[in-house]
Parts: structure tokens; sequence; C-alpha cells
């Protein structure tokens, strides 16, 4: 693999903060809302998230996991919310990584220019040195195969992931 450049940012902070074409965030299939990040952009974001995603709801039946669905972002400084559904971790024998690895890979279809947390890595406990090897893996694979989105933003919350994130970039520059 040839080294994605300066494509992919890693970057520590709110990701209801980030000024981005598209932010992405980590939900459950019901779409309809929960803690973690997803509390936080819907908190910051409005009704106006919420009302998209149960029309979505309507029309497909929420969104399983590995799989993404694009919404307004409301009140957000970014135009559009990707809500994506990560793996509960349980085990890493069930397909986790796989399905994480599809959680970017669908995001990135339905963006242009985006700010994404670390899927799976709070509630559903993805461990997180692997998380930050895949979403760095599949986000550099993605980006080397097109032109359209030129700037992907890693936003970790926590010091912890926003190293590890750090260290698989590095890692697949050197
Ligand atoms: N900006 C960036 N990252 C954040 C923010 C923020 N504002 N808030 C939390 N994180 P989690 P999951 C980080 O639990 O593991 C929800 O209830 C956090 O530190 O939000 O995919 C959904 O509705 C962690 O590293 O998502 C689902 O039910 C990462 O975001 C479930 O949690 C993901 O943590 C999804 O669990």
């Amino acid at each position: 693999m040839n080294p994605p450049g300066p494509k992919i940012e890693i970057l520590r902070g709110d990701l209801t903060k980030i000024p981005a074409d598209a932010v992405v965030n980590a939900a459950n299939s019901s779409l309809l809302g929960g803690g973690g990040v997803d509390g936080a952009i819907h908190r910051a974001g409005g009704s106006e998230i919420l009302e998209e995603c149960r029309k979505i709801v309507a029309r497909q039946g929420g969104c399983k996991t590995g799989e993404a669905v694009i919404t307004t972002a409301g009140r957000l400084s970014a135009k559009y919310v990707i809500h994506t559904v990560g793996p509960v971790w349980n085990g890493g024998t069930h397909g986790e990584a796989q399905k994480l690895a599809q959680c970017y890979t669908r995001s990135l279809e339905l963006a242009a220019e985006h700010g994404c947390p670390a899927i799976s890595t709070g509630v559903y406990g993805f461990p997180k040195d692997k998380a930050a090897a895949i979403a760095v893996a599949t986000t550099a694979r993605f980006l080397e195969g097109q032109t359209v989105i030129e700037h992907v933003m890693l936003v970790s919350f926590d010091e912890e992931n926003y190293q590890l994130l750090n260290h698989e970039l590095n890692a697949l520059q050197r």
C-alpha cells in the first residue's frame, strides 16, 4: 500500500465542533439516538436529525451493523451526518473486524469531506488498538482508489485513541 499522504489527519477533540462537509456518528441500529458520541451529535444538532432518522427507519427499518445512512446535520457546523453502526465487541471471532472496516468504507462512500470518531471503541467495547489499526488501514485503502474525498479527519475524544491512531498513521507512512 502506498503512503496515504496528507489526506488523513488525526485530531483530538469534540466531533460536534468539527467544521467538515460531513461527520460520522457511531450510532446503533435503531437510529434513534443513544449515549456517547451519538447523544452528543443529537443534542448539539437538534431535532431535525432525529426527524430524518425516523423517516429512514420508516423506509428501511433501521440500519444494520456495518452499514451507514446519511441525514442533515441540523445545527452542527457540518452539512451532513453519516450514521454508521459499529459492531459490539464480542471476543473478536464474530466478524467484528470485518464489520468495523465496512463501517469506514460505507461511511466514506457517502462522504465528500469527513470527520469521524473511533467507532465501537466506547460502550461497544472494541479494543482501541485493533480499532485504530482498522480505522487507519481501511481509510487509507479507500482513499488510494479515488479522487473525490480530499481530507478525512479521525477525531478522538480521548488521549489513548489519539495516540493509537497517530501510531498507526505513522507506521503506514514510514
Ligand atoms: N467527539 C468525538 N468522539 C467522541 C465524542 C465526541 N463528542 N463523544 C464520545 N466520543 P461511543 P460505540 C468517542 O460509546 O462504542 C451509543 O449509545 C468515545 O470516547 O459513542 O460505537 C450509540 O447509540 C469513543 O472512543 O460509540 C450506540 O448504542 C468513541 O467516540 C453505542 O453508543 C465511540 O464511543 C455505540 O457504541
